[in-house]
């Protein structure tokens, strides 16, 4: 890679990849329309970790001589993404810029039709981008491991061979998912995979599980200690009910002595990685473009939500730290709580990815980072964004 374009370069994903690949010397462009601080703060969120504009953080980047650039635009608009393209030449496409939450797209129409319209229409719009403009761009696009949802049998890395009515054929693996932010992944998917068909187009389509942690950095490996080279220039970090994932919630709940927000019995799994992971393998796809389509299973480990929480806790208590109780709230989601989870992972493993860091070692970081935000968990508690209050089921619509 050395001209990398990155769709949604101000989001949580997005803006650690910006940094890290401009830090490795690729030149970089950033495309975002601040949809996801606009969301945030659409359901009366904010970034517990306080956060640059995109305009300071290209200075910042540039002043510490890394070739970092920053459009402001919206994806949906095809002339403005078919121009950026043409001007830029990138021989990379990432693209992270969608809406990324399942709570979001389940509080009622509005928001189910904002989440599916925009987030097929920049795919629509990238694919077609390039293959007008250079089919032999690589792109590297964020699916979901929820496309597949939680079946009886091994999850594979995109197909499977099945036997019907006395014949044999291998087929794309059934998807299963369980918001409308989901299904919005899913009919993406279809849409590249025919794009790949019948115009060539080589796309890495990325099924990554839940992702957490602030640093792309390490921080504490062994006995050694790291820490991240550009202060700053910290990514975002959300803990609301919405567009906070379970694992920086907990983390949040349990520094100010909050009860951790268990879903249902807990023994819900979801494959999970570390940011900084999510980062390195992200940058191995792009290092090891897919010719024609390639799907590709993203995360470190599977854990249940009780396991997250009894890990959390621990990690508070050696800490020093007061620790709350666990509650298991009435599920305000509709899914499996008691279920295998076996995913098929063997495509980033063969191109060299390595785990990081332990989950104990990345929740510490995250909690010693929380520590000094605390009144700004405070202000969310206080709205009562803690607690769950999205309902896959209800009559708001
Ligand atoms: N959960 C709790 N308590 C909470 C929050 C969540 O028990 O306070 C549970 C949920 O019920 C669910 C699990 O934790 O079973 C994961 O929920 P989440 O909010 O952390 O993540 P999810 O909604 O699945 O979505 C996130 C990202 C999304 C990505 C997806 C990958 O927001 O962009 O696509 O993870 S995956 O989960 O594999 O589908």
């Amino acid at each position: 890679m050395k001209r990398v374009m990155i769709l949604g370069s101000d989001g949580y994903i997005g803006w650690a990849l910006s940094k890290s690949l401009s830090f490795a010397g690729i030149s970089v462009l950033g495309i975002d329309n601040y949809s996801r601080r606009k969301l945030v703060a659409e359901v009366g969120g904010l970034s517990v970790i306080p956060i640059q504009s995109s305009r300071q953080r290209e200075k910042l980047l540039r002043e510490n001589g890394y070739d970092f650039s920053f459009v402001e635009g919206d994806l949906t608009d095809y002339l403005f993404l078919h121009d950026e393209i043409k001007k830029f030449k990138p021989d990379t496409i990432f693209h992270l810029g969608q809406q990324p939450s399942a709570p979001y797209s389940m509080r009622g129409v509005r928001e189910a039709v904002f989440t599916q319209s925009n987030n097929i229409i920049t795919t629509l719009n990238l694919i077609h981008a390039v293959q007008f403009l250079d089919s032999n761009i690589s792109i590297v696009k964020i699916a979901t491991a929820g496309e597949w949802g939680t079946p009886n049998i091994p999850i594979s890395e995109g197909w499977m061979e099945i036997e019907y009515k006395g014949k044999k054929d291998t087929v794309p693996f059934p998807k299963q998912p369980g918001s409308f932010y989901h299904c919005a992944k899913v009919f993406d998917s279809i849409n590249i995979e025919l794009a790949c068909k019948i115009w060539g187009l080589n796309v890495t389509n990325v099924y990554q599980g839940v992702v957490f942690g602030n640093n792309i950095n390490p921080r504490r490996i062994g006995s050694d200690t790291i820490f991240d080279s550009l202060e700053g220039a910290e990514t975002r970090l959300d803990v609301d009910e919405c567009f906070g994932t379970v694992i920086h919630r907990f983390c949040a709940q349990a520094i100010i002595n909050h009860p951790i927000t268990v879903y249902g019995s807990g023994g819900q799994k979801r494959g999970f990685l570390p940011l900084r992971d999510s980062v390195q393998c992200l940058t191995l796809l792009g290092n090891n473009p897919a010719k024609g389509y390639r799907i590709v299973n993203q995360f470190a480990e599977i854990y249940s939500i009780n396991q997250l929480a009894i890990t959390v806790l621990e990690v508070l208590k050696g800490m020093g730290q007061r620790v709350p109780r666990i509650t298991n709230f009435n599920n305000p989601r509709v899914e499996k709580e008691e279920h295998e989870y076996e995913v098929e992972r063997e495509i980033l493993k063969q191109l060299g990815y390595t785990p990081s860091i332990s989950l104990k070692d990345e929740i510490r970081n995250i909690l010693e980072d929380l520590v000094e935000h605390r009144k700004l968990i405070f202000v969310l508690k206080e709205s009562s964004l803690l607690s769950p209050v999205t309902k896959w089921k209800k009559g708001n619509l």
